[in-house]
């Protein structure tokens, strides 16, 4: 039987622009797993609930002022302070879900255009945070978002801010360390999208064996 195989959990991550429909695919995917009895756990990033959560949440509603390089790694260490418990999850055979990771936190810093916070500059924070087996980012077009409502009221949801969020997200999947991303058509039915992303989850949960140890982002 397939389950007797998996001796780790997989770390999935699912990345996209706001309104690509991350949160009901994860949502989605969470059943899906739990109906054919996996053990799974669904986690988000930013964390709202924890100190650091909390300041972040603060930010993102205008309710509060921080330097572009302060909140960058308050956003980055609302990731470190659950690292420990996602590498525990998966040792005991969790597969983790994860809506938006570090993919987003070097992405969203370095599209806001200060020009002493490079996408590279931004990534170095996430050096050695647990790697994803299988990062799926959920594509979709300007057109197609638009199409799909207004954005709301949090800082970063604005046109030309989540068009350089596109384009950023775009150059990471030519990085060629980042080979565990996979680009989803999320322009299309949620139930279609929900298959897209079922298949190469279930692929990679059968082979997390093979691959190994989790590894760490580099
Ligand atoms: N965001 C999210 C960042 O800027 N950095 C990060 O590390 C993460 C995880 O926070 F605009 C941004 C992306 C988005 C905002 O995210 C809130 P949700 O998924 O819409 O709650
Ligand atoms: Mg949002």
């Amino acid at each position: 039987m397939a389950h007797d195989k998996i001796k780790r959990g997989a770390l999935v991550v699912v990345e996209g622009l706001d309104r690509a429909g991350k949160s009901s695919q994860c949502e989605l995917l969470y059943r899906s797993l739990l109906d054919m009895n996996y053990k799974t756990e669904y986690i988000r990033f930013p964390d709202r609930s924890t100190p650091i959560g909390k300041q972040i949440d603060s930010y993102l509603r205008g309710q509060s002022q921080l330097g572009d390089h302060s909140i960058h790694l308050l956003f980055s260490a609302n990731r470190w302070e659950v690292a420990q418990s996602i590498q525990d999850d998966i040792a005991k055979g969790i597969t983790v879900i994860v809506d938006r990771y570090s993919y987003s936190g070097a992405v969203y810093s370095a599209a806001k255009g200060n020009p002493n916070l490079s996408l590279h500059w931004a990534w170095q924070p996430e050096v050695g945070l647990p790697r994803p087996d299988l990062c799926l980012f959920l594509s979709i077009s300007p057109e197609e978002a638009a199409k799909r409502g207004g954005y709301g009221v949090e800082r970063y949801e604005t046109d030309s801010m989540q068009k350089r969020v596109r384009d950023l997200f775009l150059s990471l999947l030519d990085l060629p360390h980042n080979d565990e991303i996979c680009v989803i058509d999320a322009g299309r039915p949620v139930d279609e999208v929900a298959q897209d992303i079922l298949e190469p989850v279930l692929e990679c949960m059968k082979n997390v064996d093979s691959i190994g140890s989790l590894k760490k982002l580099a």
